[in-house]
């Protein structure tokens, strides 16, 4: 299986993690939207990371349905993600709130670097840097309240949410000044230390 993307993209990363955690054997391919537009069009004709190519050469697109198929073939007991009912329902809500903050932590950064300094709107950053800033904070609450964000071991929400903070710690590190989200940061940091989160940290260069 191929991955396709940079772990600097969080919906790439997130990806990567549940491969991980699944313990599924992949390869990355380190392809950049801003750099490897043809290359990544030849896959996907949206020209958006992830998508992943299997051994078949099924290609498949976007980090939902990535990870849906992942689960689907690879978590036969439902660890990450309850097979029904209140206990999916509550970790899907909690999954949606790190990923929301994802795009909008990505929204934020092509507001930002892909304008003319002249031509962003401050008012439209300050809006979706307000919802990054929402979704952090309902994050580190649900953090606060319990070891794990939902039930008793590690599942999807925590992938997302620890995606997420630490993609916001790279593309907007300035949110995160004196650790507003203490909480969550602790269980960004207890998640970076299994190797199937840490070996998934992005490196510039
Ligand atoms: N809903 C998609 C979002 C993917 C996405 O927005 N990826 C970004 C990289 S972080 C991208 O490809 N951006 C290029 C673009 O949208 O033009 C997913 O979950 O996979």
């Amino acid at each position: 299986m191929q991955l396709i993307g940079r772990n600097l993209s969080p919906f790439v990363r997130r990806t990567a993690i549940v491969l991980n955690l699944l313990e599924m054997k992949y390869e990355q391919v380190g392809l950049s939207t801003a750099d490897d537009t043809d290359k990544i069009a030849k896959v996907n004709p949206v020209v958006r990371v992830p998508s992943m190519i299997l051994d078949d050469g099924e290609n498949l697109l976007d980090s939902n349905a990535i990870i849906d198929h992942l689960l689907e073939v690879g978590d036969p007991e439902n660890s990450l993600l309850a097979p029904s009912g209140a206990d999916r329902r509550a970790v899907l809500r909690l999954a949606a709130i790190g990923h929301g903050v994802m795009e909008k932590a990505v929204s934020s950064t092509y507001e930002r670097n892909r304008r003319p300094k002249d031509k962003v709107f401050d008012g439209w950053v300050n809006q979706v840097e307000g919802q990054v800033q929402g979704g952090l904070a309902a994050l580190n609450d649900a953090a606060a309240a319990s070891e794990w964000l939902h039930g008793d071991h590690l599942t999807l929400a925590e992938v997302n949410a620890v995606v997420a903070h630490d993609f916001v710690m790279i593309a907007e590190k300035y949110l995160m000044k004196d650790d507003p989200y203490p909480a969550l940061t602790a269980l960004a940091n207890r998640c970076n230390a299994m190797p199937a989160f840490g070996d998934t940290a992005f490196k510039p260069g």
